[in-house]
């Protein structure tokens, strides 16, 4: 909530929060340190929502099973994100890639990566 109230004043408007507002704000603030921990908190959140196993990680079942409810299923594409993100190869994503993956996407400034995270948050 803390997030989304920063989110608003960024955008220096009350009511209006679209998903550009967002991305914009997002890229704004993004060598903002307090911004990172609130968008850290979040992930965190969403990481533990995916994991369905509560083992610590995301397997790729977990990680395709997100994209599954918001409608994209495109599994090489999926299962490529999911290679990228998996930076050590384990086959599985600590919370510490995952975040760290989020972050790098949402502060990138190509618009097709900051997409592929758009339904997650
Ligand atoms: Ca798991
Ligand atoms: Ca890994």
């Amino acid at each position: 909530m803390q997030l989304f109230t920063r989110f608003t004043k960024a955008s220096g408007a009350k009511d209006v929060l679209t998903e550009d507002v967002v991305i914009q704000s997002v890229k704004m603030q993004r060598d903002d340190p307090e911004m990172k921990k609130s968008m850290s908190d979040v992930l965190i959140s969403i990481f533990t929502a995916m994991d369905a196993n509560h083992d610590g990680h995301l397997d790729f079942e977990e990680f395709h099973r997100a994209f599954d409810h918001s409608g994209m299923v495109d599994i090489d594409f999926i299962r490529g994100v999911f290679d990228d993100i998996d930076v050590n190869h384990d086959g599985t994503l600590s919370i510490e890639e995952y975040v760290k993956a989020v972050i790098d996407y949402m502060c990138s400034d190509d618009e097709a990566t900051t997409t592929v995270f758009g339904p997650l948050v």
